[in-house]
Order: structure tokens, then C-alpha cells, then sequence
């Protein structure tokens, strides 16, 4: 695929996939550092600054539910983050100026693994513009056993959907056939290992468990515009300088006139799946 259809394809459906986007050298590396990585939360059961968890087994075992902040953990996702093919794209759509959001890895272990219910990327990170993007590179080669993510297609010219419970309550999900829209239309992002999809802020997207008998991990890199100034988070401006992944940040923001809900009041503080615990929505995790 060509930049231009890349960025066709991303603006019409609100996605896009690119399977060989990534040097095979950069695919190897990054499935040995995530190998390397997870092994030394080996015997860990509860949470960390660094790993989310499952609920351990009958024997006590849990499984790595979630890398936290990668760019972080290992200067090779930091890395990750300035790819040049990944930026060519990003740089194509939402411009030259790119700052590193929030970065994480989700695992699905083997026969397991959390669902993740339909959202919007939007309700939980709104900014001044939707000059945001999410890369989505897969660790491990995604499909519909294993718990690909599915997105809906065009859910990007909106709307907004309301991802809050009856109780006023963030709960970062919602009910497609309650809103009218069908789950059978949901587009699946699979592919080999080191394919990269790309999806709007407003694209509806979830996944299932893992039914196969190999894990599924997929390294998320949240981005935004330099000039997209988040309206959810407290900005320590040292730190969020150092997040500049491509061209200049600037003091200059623009602001467009988009629906905004914020992902407030919570129980749950930032991690999706414990705001979904709370969820009613259960389309995935009902199907387990
Ligand atoms: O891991 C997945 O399949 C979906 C991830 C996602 O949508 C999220 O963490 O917000």
C-alpha cells in the first residue's frame, strides 16, 4: 500500500491496516524485547508500576494483562515511537508535529486473556482538536481466534456515543444494538506479526478473548498533534515536552468545535479494564 491510499482508506473508514510496514529486524527486536520485558514480572501477581495483571489461576499464577508506559520500560519502545514508516503515516494525517500521548502494551494470554467492550477512543481522551491517532502494531500475528481487535467502519464521522452508566458514572463502554449499529458490521484488524493498523479517535473498536492456544500482544502508540492539547490530564510541561516524538511542539493550540463529554466522575481511575468491570455493555465478555 502507498502512503496515499493508506490515508485515503484511514479517512474514509476511520482505520486502516498495513501489513509489512516494519523492517523484519525491527519485528524480531520487538517481539525479543516484549519476551525479555515480560519475563522479569515472572512470579508477579499484583500490579506494578510497570504490569497490570489477570486474575491468577487455580495455582496462583497470573498473567501479564498489560505493559504501562513501554517507552518507558525499555528504551526500545521510546524507539518504537519515532519508527520512521510508523511517523510517515501519522505525519500524513494528523501533521508534522507529533507528540507521544500514552504508549501501552495489551496482552492476551494464551486461552485467556480480558476482553475489551466497544468504545471510543474519544471519550476517553478528548482534546482541543481531533488531531489524534492511534498505531497499533502487532506483537504477535493477530486474528479473530486469538482476540484481534475489531473496529466499526465509517464510526469515525461519529457520532460521539455515550460511554457513561445510568449513575452518571464513567463506565468507557457502550451497547452497539442499543445505538442501532450492528457488531456484525465490525471490520477485523488482523495480519501477520509487525502489522501495523492505524484508527481515528472516534472509531468504534473492542475485542474478545483469546481462544487460541498462542498469546496476542499488540504495542499501542497514542498520538496526538503538537497543537491537540488534552483536556483530561494535568500537563507537567517538562515531561510533556519529552513526549515529542517528531517536529516542534508549540504553546500555540487550536481549538475546534467538537463534542467533548469527559471520562468523569470515575471508580476507576485510568485503566480501561477496570472502568469496564463496571460496564453493563457486555458484548465481548458475553460471548466468552
Ligand atoms: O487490546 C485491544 O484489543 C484493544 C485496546 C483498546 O482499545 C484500549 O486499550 O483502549
Amino acid at each position: 500500500m502507498n502512503l496515499d491510499s493508506i490515508t485515503a482508506h484511514y479517512r474514509e473508514h476511520g482505520y486502516v491496516v498495513v501489513p509489512d510496514l516494519l523492517p523484519a529486524e525491527i519485528v524480531t527486536r520487538l517481539r525479543d524485547v516484549t519476551d525479555e520485558v515480560a519475563a522479569s514480572a515472572e512470579g508477579l501477581t499484583e500490579e506494578t508500576p510497570v504490569f497490570d495483571f489477570d486474575e491468577p489461576d487455580a495455582h496462583g499464577r497470573a498473567a501479564i494483562q498489560r505493559i504501562k508506559k513501554p517507552h518507558r520500560a525499555h528504551p526500545f519502545y521510546a524507539q518504537m515511537s519515532r519508527q520512521p514508516e510508523i511517523l510517515a503515516v501519522m505525519r500524513a494525517i494528523v501533521g508534522e508535529n507529533i507528540r507521544l500521548s500514552h504508549s501501552k502494551i495489551n496482552m492476551k494470554a494464551a486461552h485467556g486473556g480480558a476482553a475489551l467492550e466497544w468504545h471510543q477512543d474519544w471519550a476517553f481522551a478528548p482534546h482541543t482538536t481531533m488531531d489524534t491517532i492511534v498505531a497499533s502494531i502487532m506483537i504477535d500475528g493477530a486474528s479473530a481466534a486469538n482476540g484481534a481487535m475489531q473496529v466499526i467502519p465509517g464510526s469515525n464521522k461519529g457520532p460521539l456515543y455515550d460511554h457513561h452508566g445510568e449513575d452518571g458514572f464513567f463506565e468507557g463502554a457502550f451497547d452497539l444494538p442499543a445505538n442501532g449499529i450492528d457488531p456484525a458490521s465490525a471490520a477485523l484488524l488482523e495480519g501477520p506479526a509487525g502489522t501495523v493498523a492505524f484508527h481515528h479517535p472516534l472509531t468504534i473498536h473492542g475485542s474478545g478473548v483469546n481462544r487460541s492456544g498462542d498469546p496476542r500482544r499488540i504495542l499501542f502508540l497514542e498520538c496526538a498533534a503538537a497543537h491537540a492539547y488534552p483536556l483530561f490530564y494535568p500537563v507537567d510541561w517538562t515531561e510533556y515536552e519529552s513526549r515529542m516524538i517528531c517536529g516542534v511542539s508549540t504553546p500555540d493550540i487550536r481549538v475546534e468545535h467538537n463534542i467533548v463529554r469527559l471520562p468523569f466522575p470515575s471508580r476507576a481511575g485510568s485503566s480501561i479494564y477496570k472502568i469496564q468491570a463496571g460496564a453493563k455493555a457486555r458484548y465481548f465478555a458475553g460471548a466468552a
